[in-house]
């Protein structure tokens, strides 16, 4: 069991994650090399050092992002690519194992809400289909937790560059960079775990790839290996009315290629609105029972944590990653899991 950690400008310390019950690791990142340059092995050496000595481990990195050039498939893509391999080399020097990362394309994780107010006085992350599909992307996009992240010419312009990509050719960058990348983690003793897309749609007219069971299965045949794996997000996908988590952890995990399970709760509709919700079964959509049972049967041996929590009991800081709610998630889940220990695998 881990726990996501933002770095020192967390306001969730080390030391409160240490407090959880039956808490192991810590996932973080390096967060001030600009992406698509080498994370040194001094600066990741530093930040291990730091989380070891609050009786944690780092073996899971989310995320090395992605060069918007290496998906879009542009001529600069192969010194970045051989710096996301040097970066890969790096981390398995430091004794990092699995890798999180993802490929969509500008916008990773999207919601049209940050704060929304539940009956209960808790806040939480929400996506409505409808106030998305009515952005005009021409006037530019305002997204909560967006907003900063690029100028408005800057985002125009990016957008106007995905114009002519399909599915199909992010679908031939995406191999074109496994192809580079795998072997160098194979070697390095890392596995590559690729986040699913969130949500699991395309928006914008952006292309988005992994988004259900058949695009699972096509990006782990790209290259048949270990160390091309997935991390295996049950809000994200869940957020699909048409996936079946459990079924989705059965098979590919049974194939031994999750490596990293994001374990959360979403109350998703037959249009795909959703709202995060606490992970217990009763509060959303998903039978999280059902899905730490397959992770069970499976004979899972990877990493997992508690994805993101609604903000409770007053607590402010970053959306979706607060302490006490993914705490509550984590002890929860590893009583789940314990409990497991009596259940036959079937
Ligand atoms: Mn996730």
């Amino acid at each position: 069991m881990s726990f996501r950690w933002f770095g020192d400008s967390d306001p969730v310390s080390l030391q409160y994650i240490r407090q959880i019950p039956g808490m192991h690791g810590i996932v973080s990142a390096i967060y001030d090399v600009p992406v698509g340059e080498v994370w040194p092995l001094d600066k990741i050496l530093a930040l291990k050092a730091k989380i070891e000595a609050h009786e944690l481990a780092l073996d899971v990195i989310e995320s090395v992002p992605v060069h918007e050039d290496i998906k879009l498939g542009k001529p600069g893509r192969d010194r970045l690519i051989a710096n996301y391999q040097e970066t890969i080399r790096n981390l398995g020097k430091a004794g990092i194992k699995v890798i999180c990362y993802n490929f969509m394309p500008v916008f990773d994780w999207t919601r049209t809400s940050m704060a929304k107010l539940l009956p209960d006085g808790s806040t939480t992350l929400t996506f409505d289909t409808k106030a998305v599909e009515a952005i005009d992307v021409s006037k530019g996009i305002s997204l909560p937790g967006w907003d900063a992240s690029y100028k408005p010419d800057e985002l125009k312009n990016l957008l106007g560059e995905y114009a002519d990509i399909g599915e199909e050719k992010l679908w031939e960058h995406l191999s074109y960079f496994l192809k580079a990348i795998v072997p160098v983690a194979e070697e390095s003793g890392v596995k590559m775990a690729c986040h699913p897309d969130d949500p699991p749609r395309p928006i914008f007219g952006l292309p988005r790839i992994v988004k259900n069971r058949d695009d699972l299965a096509r990006l782990l045949s790209i290259i048949d290996s270990p160390a091309n794996g997935l991390t295996l997000c049950s809000g994200s996908l869940g957020a699909g009315p048409k996936n079946n988590v459990e079924a989705l952890v059965r098979e590919f995990g049974g194939r031994g290629r999750i490596h990293f399970a994001h374990l959360r709760n979403v109350k998703v509709n037959e249009a795909g609105d959703f709202e995060e919700t606490a992970h217990k079964s009763e509060c959303g959509s998903l039978d999280m029972a059902a899905i730490v049972k397959a992770y069970h049967d499976v004979g899972f041996e990877g990493y997992a944590r508690p994805d993101h929590g609604r903000m409770i009991w007053g607590e402010t800081g970053k959306p979706g990653y607060g302490l006490y709610d993914r705490a509550l998630g984590a002890v929860y889940l590893n009583g789940l899991w314990e409990a497991m220990k009596f259940s036959p695998r079937v």
